[in-house]
């Protein structure tokens, strides 16, 4: 059999339905052996937005995406794809090809050592030399890529290697379980639960990751202990719950902090530190029990003092079993922390103003989602505002990076998310920044024939940078830009464009947009100037006051 076609076989037996990239001269034979294959080759209009696309496939399905790219520059340009993945814990295969390893006439040109380049952004990196070990090579990848913590591996495949015949076969996967936690860590956290006053919920990315969201329900619900979630946590129980005490998008100073501030034991189910922190540690006043499928990475501002680590969903499962619920558990200033955040949040969700203010941007976004509906959003200001105020009733449906914050991912992630969900609503929200970052893939995809509507968010500024610049008390600044003509730029990609002009606009453009296929693509512009009063001042302010 020819090495390349061994590869592809590995590949469709590991399940992969896609293979996002840009194929070189290097990946010829292997792109021959997809044309024959069971595998649909999805090809971008850059190896990063191919490496956004892959890690989502990953995240949303937990088996891993691959992608695909040519040597040195091909390679070079998926690097941000794979920081995101790895850092984001999201599984993703890369492939790269490589000019002939055993004899080659073109000196250096377009050689760079992609295996180390990719050494401290993956789990695992490694060039395949020969046709005998793609199988193991290809398994092993696939391995490390989703066993927890998952991210992203890498197997260069060189040219020659790619036409060799070899003899070697399908390596196959082990059956395995995830091991669970053990008796005694349940004991002692179902103790330490017990036995605190004030007990507080948070849940992370890794419940996100993996199916936990009944056995939280289940323990929420026999306990009626209240939750609060990360960014990357949203979703995996009802934030309509009247538990739900909020979001953790700014570290400190909101009115969950103040919940935070008064409990007195933080049961942690899936946060780990990659994200922004939900909170700072500081002394050893307030314990915390860390869930997790890993243990805890020691950090200044987190030291979990007890740690559960094994399956998660087991271990929710073990706690809802074991922990009774108190007398003495109060909750009543939780309470008065909800009712004053709710107050807030509700706060600007009818504002009629024009440019949109944040607040109803949100509310508007929210109402024209149907529940099982995706939104994923770039990197900007206004993801702090959807992590605060749009509340996820599923899980996964808030796609948003918070470990490596990445402009430029929103657009491909919602591709992806269409592909995996072809059935559901998928909208991309971008920054007029991050939106340019990888605009190209508009034409990716309308040639995919994608439903998909993509809103950008104009205010002609990197405005995130521009709310820290003001809260830094710096002198305005370096940090604003002209922008396209947006409704011209994507209808010569053949979208649908649209503009909105006034703010009662924008809930049925989005509702008839989401009611037709096709790629919808809607300019809005907002009004960011009360970012740093209500962000940095207000919130402070009216939280410090309960
Ligand atoms: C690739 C990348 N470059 C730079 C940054 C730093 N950064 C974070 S948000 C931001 C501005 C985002 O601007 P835009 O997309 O227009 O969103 P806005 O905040 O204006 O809504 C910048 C430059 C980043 N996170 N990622
Ligand atoms: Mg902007």
């Amino acid at each position: 059999m020819k090495a390349s076609d061994l590869l592809v076989s590995a590949l469709e037996h590991e399940g992969v339905k896609y293979l996002f990239g840009i194929p070189g001269e290097e990946n010829l034979d292997l792109l021959d052996s997809i044309r024959k294959s069971t595998i649909r080759l999805v090809l971008t209009r850059h190896e990063q937005a191919a490496g956004f696309m892959a890690a989502t496939y990953g995240r949303l399905t937990g088996r891993p995406g691959v992608c695909l790219a040519t040597l040195g520059p091909g390679a070079t340009n998926l690097v941000t794809a794979a920081a995101y993945a790895q850092l984001g814990a999201m599984p993703m295969v890369m492939i790269t090809g490589q000019k002939p390893i055993k004899t080659s006439k073109q000196g250096h040109f377009q050689i760079v050592s992609v295996v180390d380049m990719m050494r401290p952004l993956t789990k695992f990196t490694h060039q395949i030399v020969s046709g005998e070990s793609i199988p193991s090579r290809v398994r092993e990848a696939f391995r490390l890529a989703m066993e927890e913590r998952p991210g992203a591996t890498h197997l260069e495949f060189p040219e020659d290697i790619a036409r060799e015949q070899t003899r070697s076969t399908i390596q196959e996967a082990s059956r395995v379980r995830r091991p669970i936690a053990e008796q005694k860590s349940i004991r002692l956290a179902t103790e330490l639960i017990e036995q605190a006053r004030h007990p507080l919920l948070l849940i992370g990315s890794a419940a996100n990751r993996k199916t936990t969201c009944r056995m939280l329900r289940l323990l929420i619900d026999r306990t009626g202990i209240p939750f609060f979630s990360t960014q990357m946590g949203k979703g995996v129980v009802d934030e309509r719950d009247p538990l739900y005490l909020g979001n953790a998008a700014l570290s400190a100073g909101d009115f969950l902090h103040r919940a935070i501030d008064h409990a007195d034991l933080i049961i942690n189910v899936g946060h780990d530190v990659v994200e922004k922190p939900p909170f700072f540690m500081i002394d050893g006043r307030l314990q915390v029990i860390h869930i997790n499928f890993t243990s805890a990475a020691v950090d200044p501002v987190y030291f979990p003092q007890v740690e559960v680590v094994g399956d998660i969903a087991n271990s929710i499962w073990q706690l809802s079993q074991c922990v009774e619920r108190q007398l003495g558990w109060d909750f009543s200033f939780f309470d008065k922390v909800r009712e004053r955040l709710d107050a807030h949040l509700a706060d600007g969700a009818n504002d009629p103003r024009f440019p949109i203010l944040p607040q109803r941007l949100v509310a508007d976004v929210r109402q024209a989602m149907p529940p099982d509906g995706i939104i994923a959003l770039d990197n900007g200001i206004y993801k702090i505002w959807f992590a605060r105020n749009y509340k996820a009733y599923q899980t996964n449906t808030v796609l948003l990076d918070n470990a490596l914050a990445s402009m430029g991912a929103g657009l491909p992630s919602a591709i992806a998310a269409r592909l995996v969900f072809p059935e559901k609503k998928v909208m991309a929200i971008c920054g007029d920044g991050g939106f340019m970052m990888n605009s190209q893939e508009l034409e990716t995809a309308v040639r995919l024939k994608a439903n998909l509507v993509v809103l950008i968010l104009r205010d002609d500024a990197y405005g995130m940078i521009k709310w820290k610049q003001a809260h830094m008390g710096f002198d305005e600044f370096g940090l604003d830009f002209g922008n396209p003509d947006f409704v011209k730029y994507a209808e010569s990609y053949g979208a649908r464009a649209h503009r909105v002009e006034k703010t009662d606009q924008l809930l049925p453009l989005l509702e008839s947009c989401h009611a037709c296929s096709g790629v919808d693509v809607i300019e809005v512009p907002v009004d960011y100037s009360e970012n740093d009063r209500i962000l940095n001042q207000q919130i402070r302010e009216l939280s410090a006051a309960i």
